[in-house]
């Protein structure tokens, strides 16, 4: 429950409840549901004796940390502060019955069940508040950032004594039904699809004291959870054992091969702008025109078992492969149409999508096929009339495939164009799987909702943070496309591969990296040398990504944190400059054991304070190429959350010092100010963006434990013709600098701009415009505080 109920604390009581989820084919579908069924295996939740499953979430306000075991029960108190924050389970669940048992001593106010929440916090919750004129519950529901009331109702529980509350949540949108000792309460259904259909489920106490009864706790006992098989794919991705495999996995290769391999990037003998695979598009080429790219289609060098080997080297677990793009040309022989590889260029007598699914299926590498649903051939998809026609051949070329080639991945796409819409991707959804009911289907198979398919599919970027409660997979390119060009030679380097890789498994997602192979059947020897290089750390490292999700923590500016059980495993990307200069991490739990991932060596960790500890790395660390992996070892596996820099900020909190003393407050810890336009941008590393007002300003919060003295430096990017004068102000000091254009909104440059001394308290950092400038202030990636 959060704060923002609007003026009253809603109270609530007691209990909680639960859950979760569901799929597409919810209570009032037109659909049937593919799979309604039998309930899934009771998941106790709570014993009497210890809070596996559970852990303590740090989300509004606070730290789960009042929840405790007593006398067989879980009993939370309440406790001044309203902020008992959430007890969440460890894991997500889709359609589900939560039971349990409460019993509510005194009025303890503000708590109650959140059910499919995530990891912001954000749930159906579920309330019974306790009043002396008798109870009233409520379903509290995030809408745009706030909470909305959105039903009422009376339901009275004998206080002092046992209760049973049983949830029901099926659906999407997501339908809740309650029954407070037997008798039905809750009937309610919402109607604007505001959440996810899985979600943890969490208690919480928030409030209690004061004029609302200081003597009051609640407690329960038999708390379980049901799951229910409602959901279009049957179960709960996040969990179940059908995706296991996939989030192992971590790391794919992409495949984009078709005819535009022949055209390479040229048409009428001009370089064609933008992707490869878009030349059609681009270029503007009429169908029959394009057909004339099918007899220069000859890949003759084409050797399957060698690009599954290339995965394999590069230590990726599985391969997604265009069987058709937005060309509508099928790479494997099709009965729905000619304008395939058997019937339209000269490579006939062979399949390549067979070649490769056996080659991938022998390399132990699982397989998977890319889907166009947009179609730039087909006259019926093109004019958008496609419903009765091509539709049904579209459905007919899926059921070839998956008869054919049994996709352990259907990577949907192109489902932009205006004629698909929700109800047809979840009758899709739904096709594909009762073909084959174990596939993995990405969420373009709908409209890219968060109900659509199994995971979400960012493309080219890497999300800012870890999305939580969801399974997402970032595909990119080597290069700037994705289809063969010839004159692309962007490359990425094998280091910056590995830190993506790093970077997106600290974030808990998979990396699906591209290759577009040639006509003649090979992939660009380039792809090849990038991909083995980078695969030579991944798999001497694969240990720390692997089966591996990310840790509640802080990412540390120097890598990316990944975890597995009781181990956590501290990639390091960025080795300290300053030879056996300590690296910084944050963690609230004691760590038993630290050392190199490869070759075992000891590394030194010491206390920092509250919160934190410094790693030494040892000499071997910098024999280690491309990034150094740290082993350490957090006995009991649960990880007490630690709030990310942005929510510190936002509580007012200073941030951490480095080891060093001094202060590097990035974009992504700040607080924006002063209204206006002011943004948090930016790929891998953020920037503050949209400086176009001088009423916006930027704030962190820093507190040195002893007078100090630091030089105060900006590192900023600024595009001709804009810019302006800003100070910094941290306490009762202040600098002044100006923002000189640096060539481009990307070119950062450090201004280091003077120092200031400082008492040991608590200030406020923030850079402020003195005075007019046009356009933008400057783009604004971090202030450093370096400690003289
Ligand atoms: O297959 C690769 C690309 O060919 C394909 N997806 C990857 C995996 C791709 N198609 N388009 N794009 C990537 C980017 C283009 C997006 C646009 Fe649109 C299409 C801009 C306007 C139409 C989709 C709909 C994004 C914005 C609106």
């Amino acid at each position: 429950m959060t704060d923002i109920g609007g003026g009253k604390t809603w109270a609530t009581l007691a209990t909680a409840v639960a859950l979760l989820a569901a799929g597409p084919v919810g209570a009032q579908g037109q659909q049937k549901p593919a799979s309604v069924g039998k309930p899934l295996p009771t998941v106790r939740l709570f014993d009497g004796k210890t809070l596996s499953g559970w852990e303590r979430k740090a989300v509004h306000g606070g730290n789960g940390g009042i929840w405790a075991v007593q006398n067989g029960l879980l009993v939370g108190d309440q406790e001044p502060e309203h902020k008992g924050g959430l007890l969440g389970t460890t894991r997500s669940f889709g359609d589900a019955v939560i039971e349990l048992e409460f019993k509510a001593v005194g009025f303890p106010l503000d708590s109650g069940l959140f059910l499919r929440t995530q990891p912001n916090g954000n749930g159906y919750q579920l309330t019974i508040d306790i009043k002396p004129d008798g109870s009233v519950g409520s379903i509290y529901v995030p809408s745009d950032g706030f909470v909305a009331q959105d039903k009422t109702w009376k339901a009275k529980y004998r206080e002092s004594d046992w209760n049973t509350l049983k949830a029901e949540i099926t659906g999407q949108p997501a339908r809740v039904r309650v029954w407070l000792n037997g008798q039905q309460t809750v009937d309610f259904t919402d109607t604007k699809e505001r959440l996810p259909r899985t979600g943890y489920v969490g208690l919480q106490v928030h409030g209690g004291g004061g004029s609302w009864g200081a003597d009051s706790r609640i407690q329960y006992r038999n708390v379980r959870v049901t799951p229910l098989a409602t959901n279009v794919a049957g179960d709960d991705p996040l969990t179940s054992k059908r995706t296991q495999w996939w989030r192992d996995a971590k790391y794919g290769m992409f495949v984009h091969w078709g005819v535009y391999a022949a055209a390479a990037g040229y048409w009428d003998g001009k370089p064609v702008s933008g992707a490869g695979e878009w030349i059609m598009n681009t270029a503007k080429i009429a169908p029959t025109a394009y057909e004339s790219l099918a007899p220069k289609f000859h890949p003759t060098a084409y050797d399957a078992r060698a690009w599954a080997r290339l995965a394999k080297d590069a230590g990726m677990k599985y391969l997604v492969i265009t069987s058709k793009h937005h060309d509508g040309f099928a790479l494997y022989p099709t009965k729905v149409n000619r304008w395939n590889v058997a019937d339209a260029t000269p490579f006939t007598g062979r399949d390549p999508l067979k070649e490769l699914a056996d080659a991938c299926r022998a390399e132990g590498i699982r397989f998977g096929l890319y889907y166009s649903i947009m179609d730039w051939h087909d006259p019926d998809a093109v004019r958008g009339k496609a419903d009765a026609s091509y539709v049904p051949r579209m459905k007919e070329q899926l059921r070839e495939v998956i008869t054919r080639y049994q996709p352990s991945v259907l990577w949907f796409d192109g489902e932009w164009v205006d004629w698909w819409d929700e109800a047809k991707g979840r009758d899709l959804e739904a096709y594909v799987r009762s073909l084959k009911p174990d596939v993995i289907v990405n969420n373009r198979v709908g409209k890219r909702k968060l109900t659509d398919g199994d995971y979400e599919t960012p493309e080219q970027e890497i999300p800012r943070a870890a999305l939580g409660e969801r399974l997402w997979e970032t595909c990119m390119t080597l290069n700037d496309t994705w289809g063969y060009k010839r004159d692309d030679n962007n490359w990425k380097s094998s280091e910056g591969v590995v830190r993506r890789l790093a970077d997106i498994a600290g974030k808990g997602g998979n990396f699906l990296l591209n290759v577009g192979p040639d006509a003649t059947g090979v992939i660009p020897a380039e792809s090849a040398h990038i991909l083995r290089e980078a695969g030579a750390w991944v798999r001497a490292n694969g240990e720390a990504i692997y089966g591996t999700t990310y840790a509640p923590l802080p990412a540390p500016a120097w890598g990316r944190l990944t975890r597995k059980g009781d181990t956590l495993y501290a990639i390091v990307l960025d080795r300290p400059k300053t030879p056996g200069a300590p690296l910084r991490l944050e963690i609230a739990d004691p760590v038993s054991k630290a050392s190199l991932l490869r070759g075992g060596a000891t590394v030194r960790v010491a206390a920092a304070g509250p919160g934190a500890v410094d790693l030494y790395l040892p000499e071997a660390a910098s024999a280690e190429p491309l990034a150094t992996v740290v082993k350490l070892t957090v006995p009991g596996g649960a990880l007490t959350p630690v709030r990310s820099r942005a929510e510190r900020t936002a509580a007012g909190e200073p941030l951490p010092a480095q080891a060093n003393g001094s202060y590097a407050l990035s974009a992504d810890g700040a607080a924006l100010r002063g209204g206006g336009p002011l943004r948090l941008e930016g790929d891998a590393v953020s920037n503050i963006g949209y400086w176009t007002d001088a009423k916006g300003y930027v704030e962190w919060f820093v507190a040195p434990e002893r007078p100090a003295t630091y030089a105060v430096e900006v590192e900023y990017a600024c595009e001709p013709g804009n810019g302006g004068p800003f100070a910094v102000q941290v306490g009762p000091a202040t600098v002044g600098g100006k923002a000189e254009p640096t060539g481009g909104w990307q070119s950062y440059r450090t201004l280091r701009l003077g120092t200031v001394s400082v008492p040991a308290r608590r200030h406020a950092v923030t850079v402020k415009a003195t005075g007019p400038f046009s356009g933008g202030l400057m783009n604004l990636r971090a202030v450093r505080l370096v400690r003289q």
